[in-house]
């Protein structure tokens, strides 16, 4: 009797689900991981970031109906959308402030009809995503009565609980990368030691988020073969100002008190060799790429990764791209002379810190691990490398045990680093803790009884979403104003003025007040909750 492979049956279908159009590196890296392993599956990617919204369904089923998929892999990056940025459906932060904290009733108003259009604009694109995927699956089922959907990315790797409620029976929800669990799924192993469930099959287990993902060693992907599979492709190539995803490593060592990238990616720092990052690279820049995001959740996790951070770098400069640009999150903690001359030397043309605050205090109760003073001096090393580029602090104010006095440090801080770079070169990025599960933060929470065991994280009712919008009482009021003054007076510059009216009302420590922390209560400290 004939043996059947069932590999060679398969035909996969990267469904990327609608996004702004943030280069879908997951799936690339998905569809290049499985080729690789089963060269003889045919694979194609379906990019719904590129279609315009009306023609959502349409594109699919013409693309389901022309593919008649096997297995549906449905890629999911976000859902939450609190920042200090227009979002999709305007600016979230702004209108959850008016609603809450404004005490002109016109603005009130004004918040709650914002916010309103924001609520049903979220549900919304819910509902829209669940039912694509649901919509999606079955219209394959029509030609392939088994054609299986599994659902992951970045939204499913924070929500994959909640997700499973209104998933389809059989789905299988997979949380961080998912190399491994479709390498196993498609040679028919077992894949339930993968970090995944199967919807009406298993309950997620508990703390399955935290469990370590498979090790893997990453080859530079194929983009003669991404392009094959990828109609759409150029659509990236077009537009100079894209920023291509590289990822040049896994995993961040760090604790951060709000972070969930630590349990998504692992703690487990995983280098990609790097003559494949550059390989992989060298590919984008002949078919015209200059602009490359660093894609880790940190791109020097640790002073221990310094050296491959080096390597990394030398090895852009003997490759020969020379007139690239790159940007990525840094932990400025870990820089030295030699590094930052290669940062500049490769074009690094943008960064983020994520100090979260200026004052060492703070930042050591939020278990950043971060050396304040360490920072400043990397930064003059970077600057003293010839430096002159945008920097973007990310200060998320009132986390935790904020007073007064640590708002002035926070301030003194940022004028220093505002004195280094130059004021128009240090962009204050106000953010405001937008909770996630599996966190410390969240545990804190919990602590603390501001939340209960089994709330929804992803509800944006508004007596949840405040919660969630961290910015508790008693200082929760005043920064509402604050910003609210912030938006009225300068919107286009809203981090900026932010920063200005909290010096004007509270004034600016000294800087070494910021920089030393006096020895840390016990009662308020994070560390006890856990
Ligand atoms: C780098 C990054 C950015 C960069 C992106 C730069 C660029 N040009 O690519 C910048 C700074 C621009 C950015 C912005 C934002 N980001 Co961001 N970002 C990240 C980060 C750190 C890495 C994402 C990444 O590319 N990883 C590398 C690739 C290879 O991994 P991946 O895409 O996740 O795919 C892997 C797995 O997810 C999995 N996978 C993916 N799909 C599927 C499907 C299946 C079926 C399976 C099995 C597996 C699977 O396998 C893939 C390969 O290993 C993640 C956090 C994290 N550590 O994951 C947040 C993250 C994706 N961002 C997030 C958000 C919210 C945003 C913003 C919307 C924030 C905001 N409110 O403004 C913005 C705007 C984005 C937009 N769409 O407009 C959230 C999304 C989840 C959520 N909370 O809703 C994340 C998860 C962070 C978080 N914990 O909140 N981001
Ligand atoms: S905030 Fe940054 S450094 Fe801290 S755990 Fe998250 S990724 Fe790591």
């Amino acid at each position: 009797m004939e043996v059947k492979n069932p590999m060679m049956e398969n035909r996969i279908l990267y469904v990327r689900l609608p996004c702004n159009p943030i280069f879908p590196i997951g799936v690339v890296y998905l569809s290049d991981h499985v080729h690789k392993q089963f060269p003889q599956i045919e694979q194609r990617i379906f990019d719904l970031g590129t279609v315009p919204p009306l023609d959502y369904t349409f594109a699919l089923d013409r693309c389901v109906d022309e593919f008649q998929p096997t297995l549906l892999v449905f890629s999911w990056r976000d859902i939450q959308i609190y920042a200090p940025v227009g979002g999709r459906g305007g600016n979230p932060l702004q209108n959850a402030f008016e609603f809450y904290y404004a005490k002109n009733p016109l603005v009130k108003l004004r918040g709650a009809l914002g916010g309103l259009r924001i609520f049903i604009a979220y549900y919304v694109e819910l509902w829209r995503n669940l039912g694509l995927i649901k919509r999606g699956l079955k219209r394959a089922q029509k030609y392939n009565s088994d054609a299986r959907a599994v659902v992951g990315g970045g939204a499913v790797s924070v929500f994959y609980e909640q997700l499973g409620k209104s998933l389809p029976q059989e789905t299988i929800i997979s949380v961080g990368e998912g190399e491994t669990l479709l390498e196993k799924l498609l040679s028919n192993r077992d894949f339930r030691d993968e970090r995944c469930y199967i919807v009406g099959e298993s309950q997620p287990r508990q703390r399955l988020i935290h469990e370590q993902p498979t090790p893997l060693e990453k080859t530079a992907c194929d983009y003669d073969y991404i392009e094959n599979i990828w109609p759409e492709f150029n659509y990236y190539l077009q537009d100079r100002d894209f920023y291509i995803g590289v990822q040049t490593k896994r995993g961040c060592p760090h604790n951060c008190c709000y972070c969930v990238y630590t349990v998504v990616e692992g703690k487990q720092v995983r280098i990609n060799p790097a003559e494949e990052v550059v390989a992989e690279m060298r590919q984008l820049y002949k078919r015209g790429i200059r602009n490359f995001w660093f894609t880790d959740a940190q791109f020097i996790p640790a002073r221990k990764f310094i050296d491959d951070a080096v390597e990394l770098l030398q090895k852009i400069v003997d490759s020969g791209m020379t007139d690239i640009h790159w940007a990525a999150y840094i932990r400025a903690d870990n820089l030295t002379p030699q590094l930052c001359e290669l940062m500049v030397k490769t074009g690094m043309n943008y960064f983020e810190i994520g100090i979260t605050s200026g004052s060492q205090e703070l930042v050591r109760k939020m278990r950043m691990g971060y050396n304040l003073r360490t920072v400043l001096q990397n930064c003059r090393d970077l600057k003293a490398a010839g430096f002159q580029d945008l920097v973007s602090v990310n200060y998320s104010f009132n986390v935790i045990d904020e007073r007064p006095e640590t708002i002035r440090q926070t301030i003194a801080y940022h004028r220093e680093l505002e004195r280094i770079f130059g004021a128009d070169k240090v962009e204050p990025a106000i953010f405001f803790i937008g909770l996630q599960p599996h966190t410390h933060l969240e545990e804190y929470a919990f602590k603390e009884g501001i939340l209960k065991p089994g709330y929804n994280p992803m509800s944006l009712m508004p007596w949840t979403a405040k919660k969630l919008l961290w910015n508790p009482e008693p200082l929760g009021s005043f920064f509402g104003e604050v910003c609210l003054q912030a938006w009225q007076q300068n919107p286009n510059d809203f981090g900026r003025e932010v920063m200005k009216i909290l010096e004007e009302k509270l004034g600016c420590a000294d800087l070494e007040a910021a920089l030393s922390a006096p020895i840390i209560t016990k009662d308020k400290q994070l560390a006890s909750v856990l």
